[in-house]
């Protein structure tokens, strides 16, 4: 009962409303029909857009019964200036405008800005400007067009997708654009990705130039469509475009846009502009509706464009605002929903084409009626935020053989990105790089240095092994037993150390899977393993020409010539070996622990290589081991190092004719003390100042230094050795020694008798001294008894009793006169040589001097 009455109501309110004259509400709307000073001239598709809508508003009997819409426009040319004084027409001019449509940011700006002052609704079909969202300065606008940022979180998806980190916005000094472009660079730099900005007002040449010098190559471009043109004309002069340069365009211009209308009077064909425009990327909300379901008006959004391109003689393509005409056409539906509701709406006795510019009850109400509007529209869902913006899908489409294709949506509430990889590139291979690819080159140490450097190592290396082999097996030769082989090892890891740290020193350090954070590892272990080789070495034979000067320069003849025969304990050669190995330990201690070395990069300029397409460029990089204070410790442990060669070549030169039986390679040693004196004092001024930086060079000298050292201390050393034990039959040792052609050597059994003899000399010549003293006593006694003469009885007596004494130390002298004639004659079996002459002194002053054994004989 209740349901049908309702139904007659309504049914009777309709065909009044149908029979009875209609009431008219009046809306003001501006159209840029077309951007004289460039801007957005989308009039020309969204006026009859918006006169369709109203024509089928107005045709609806359920909405808005019993009236009808009529709107008054202007020609805004998307001037602002020009649009406030169409506004003062619209205010001023009757009837009474209850809503205003707007499009073009610029103008809805002014209009949306002054509109709340007569109470006006504005509702935008056209404005895409950030700014507009401000609720403070805009408090009652809508739009049925999506915010320009809408396309910013698009833009930083595909950034990402294609791996860029860097772009250039380009962009018009439009409050539009520079809000647009403020949040995106907001947006990219919470990604990580750096942006650059470049404006321009009207002429971008400057601009243009300033790009090419950043170098740009993802460049998104925000202006409208008169700049747009001009840009891609000076992208065109400027070789801005092509296979190395992506451009994103703004995606509402028209598809032929970039075809240079004649009066526009662009210095460019529309083949360059083609040329130009290849390739480019669009992004824009999506502003037609896909969907078949009908929307409110009863059509599909392809219904619609159907419908409107019958409108126009011309291709669609090239009409301006022909991508907004949904977006308009849902506007005057938007606005006769929220007609009809605030009139439902209203207290009875105020009735909505009472409306005047003061009546803030009709002006709240259909505030809240559009702020509420919800229905589908050929756009898609019209709805508002609580800014009074739209929310939209975006599209991104590209230009492929000048025809725009969609790539895919990106929806921003849920941020899928809806890709189908249909996008293509100049170069055929992929997205281009986001600037031209620098590639570090590594000035590393060239193969046909590297290589014989490591051979001639590895053979050193192996060569010292075989040595140590060698002398292990031949140890019970007396050429090796008298040699101090304990030292002469030492000698062997130092250089092998030597020959390995080669292979570090010229190791290129971009080919070695080292982490950058285990380089100062690197580092340390080039230094300490050539430091610590060298002083192995170095130190070796330095403690040989040290003890042999020491028991050359003691004083007490006799000790001295007892010491150089002596054996020597290899403790000592440990002891001076590692007293030098502990100086090395402190100093890369201290080094290490305050000041590390770590890698660094002299940098070079940069070259194109001949045979590379790729856009790249060539950075030789020269990789260093270095410590801030680098001079500092090079200096130390260098002062140090040439103390220690300057000392070991005196030394050498002051035992030059010196030889213990114990160190039988003294000489030798000596030889090797200078050959590494001199070639270190060469070449480590010549790598530090001369030729620091020239990597080849500098590997030459270092190496050459540590290979001729090693091989000719090694060969001096060990040469001799394994000659004489090759060529020598171990049972021909003693006899050669005999005949004084070899080393001065005796075998084991000699030397025991020889040390027992000696001691029991030592004792006798003991005794010898006591008798002697005895006699000169007595003797002196004697004469003073016979001075005193006093009784020839007593002096009788006296002379019996001393000779008698006399005749038993006679007695014992003997005895000892034989001994210490004996040993010598040992000696000389043994030797061939007097004991005082075994050290075959060649010095004529050493010889001259009287030995212990000549004081006895
Ligand atoms: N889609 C056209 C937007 C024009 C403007 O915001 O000025």
């Amino acid at each position: 009962m209740f349901v049908s009455t309702s139904w007659l109501l309504l049914w009777g309110s309709i065909v009044w409303a149908a029979t009875a004259e209609p009431v008219t509400l009046h809306i003001g709307g501006t159209f840029p029909m077309e951007s004289g000073s460039g801007g957005w001239a989308g009039g020309e598709a969204c006026l009859p857009a918006v006169q369709m809508a109203l024509e089928d508003v107005n045709n609806r009997l359920d909405i808005l019964p019993g009236y009808v819409l009529n709107m008054t426009n202007h020609n805004s040319q998307c001037q602002p200036g020009l649009a406030m004084q169409q506004l003062y027409d619209f205010l001023y001019k009757p009837p009474t405008k209850l809503m205003l449509l707007t499009g073009c940011s610029p103008v809805t700006t002014v209009i949306a800005e002054a509109a709340p002052v007569w109470k006006l609704v504005v509702l935008s079909y056209g404005g895409s400007s950030p700014a507009l969202s401000n609720r403070n300065r805009f408090p009652t606008l809508f739009r049925t067009h999506p915010s320009a940022n809408m396309q910013n979180p698009t833009r930083i998806h595909i950034m990402e997708k294609f791996k860029w980190k860097r772009f250039t916005i380009l962009m018009s000094v439009e409050e539009v654009f520079v809000t647009t472009a403020k949040d995106l660079e907001a947006l990219a730099r919470k990604k990580g990705i750096r942006v650059d900005r470049q404006s321009f007002y009207g002429d971008p040449k400057d601009a243009m130039k300033t790009l090419q010098r950043q170098d740009a190559r993802i460049i998104v471009g925000l202006f409208y469509v008169t700049e747009a043109r001009k840009v891609l004309c000076q992208a065109y002069h400027h070789g801005l475009y092509g296979r190395r340069y992506v451009w994103f365009f703004i995606g509402w211009y028209a598809d032929t846009w970039y075809y240079p209308p004649p009066e526009e009077h662009l210095n460019c064909t529309a083949e360059q502009m083609a040329a130009a425009a290849e390739y480019h990327f669009t992004t824009e909300s999506v502003m037609l509706s896909r969907d078949n379901l009908p929307a409110i008006s009863d059509m599909t959004g392809m219904q619609f464009q159907e419908r409107l391109t019958r409108h126009f003689q011309k291709e669609t393509a090239n009409v301006g605002g022909f991508p907004e005409a949904p977006l308009a056409y849902d506007a005057v539906w938007a606005l006769a929903l929220a007609f009809n509701c605030t009139r439902n709406n209203l207290p009875s006795h105020i009735r909505l084409e009472n409306f005047s510019y003061d009546n803030k009850i009709i002006a709240d109400t259909l505030f809240q009626c559009v702020k509420n509007t919800s229905f589908r529209g050929v756009s898609g869902k019209v709805m508002f935020s609580d800014s009074g913006d739209r929310i939209a899908r975006t599209q991104i489409e590209q230009m492929q053989g000048g025809k725009y294709k969609i790539m895919g949506y990106y929806d921003t509430t849920s941020g899928d990105l809806e890709w189908y990889n249909k996008e293509q590139w100049l170069n055929g291979r992929g997205p281009p790089p986001d600037s031209t690819v620098i590639k570090k080159h590594a000035m590393t140490v060239s193969n046909e240095f590297y290589y014989p450097t490591i051979f001639f190592s590895v053979l050193g290396i192996l060569a010292c092994v075989l040595i140590y082999i060698f002398t292990q097996k031949h140890r019970e030769r007396l050429v090796i037993f008298q040699s101090q082989p304990e030292c002469n090892n030492i000698l062997l890891i130092g250089c092998s150390l030597c020959l390995f740290s080669l292979f570090l020193i010229g190791l290129p350090s971009d080919d070695i899977s080292v982490p950058e954070s285990l380089f100062p590892f690197l580092c340390h272990a080039r230094v300490t393993i050539l430091l610590f080789g060298f002083t192995f070495a170095y130190g070796s034979m330095f403690a040989k020409v040290w003890i042999v000067h020491r028991m050359g320069a003691t004083e007490n003849q006799q000790l001295a010539s007892r010491q150089k025969d002596e054996p020597i304990s290899p403790t000592k050669f440990y002891v001076i070996v590692a007293a030098l190995t502990a100086v090395d330990i402190f100093v890369c201690f201290v080094w290490i622990l305050i000041d590390p070395l770590h890698l660094t990069e002299q940098k070079f300029p940069l070259f194109t290589p001949a045979d590379s397409e790729e856009d790249e460029m060539i950075m030789p990089v020269l990789q260093q081991c270095q410590s801030n204070q680098q001079e500092v410790w090079i200096g130390i442990i260098m002062g140090f190092k040439c103390l220690l060669l300057v000392f070991g070549t005196f030394l050498s030169y002051e035992t030059r004719n010196l030889k213990l039986r114990f160190i039988n390679d003294s000489r030798f040693v000596g030889l090797a003390i200078y050959n590494v004196a001199v070639m270190t004092l060469v070449t480590a001024p010549v790598v530090t100042l001369l030729i620091h930086g020239k990597v080849d060079a500098n590997f030459a000298f270092i190496s050459l230094t540590v290979l001729i050292c090693t091989y000719i201390s090694v060969g001096l050393i060990y040469g001799p050795k394994i000659r004489h034990i090759i060529k020598v039959p171990p049972s021909a040792d003693e006899v050669q020694q005999n005949g004084n052609t070899g080393p001065a050597v005796m075998s084991k059994v000699d030397q025991k008798r020889y040390d027992m003899l000696r001691k029991e000399n030592e004792t006798l010549q003991k005794q010898i001294e006591e008798k002697e003293r005895k006699i000169h006593e007595c003797r002196e006694r004697l004469e003073q008894l016979t001075m005193n003469s006093e009784t020839e009885d007593m002096n009788a007596q006296l002379l019996r009793g001393s000779n008698k004494q006399l005749a038993e130390d006679n007695m014992t002298y003997s005895t000892a006169t034989t001994l210490t004639t004996t040993i010598p004659l040992i000696d000389l079996q043994l030797n061939g040589t007097h004991p005082g002459q075994i050290y075959a002194n060649d010095n004529d002053d050493d010889r001259s001097s009287t030995s212990s054994d000549e004081i006895l004989l």
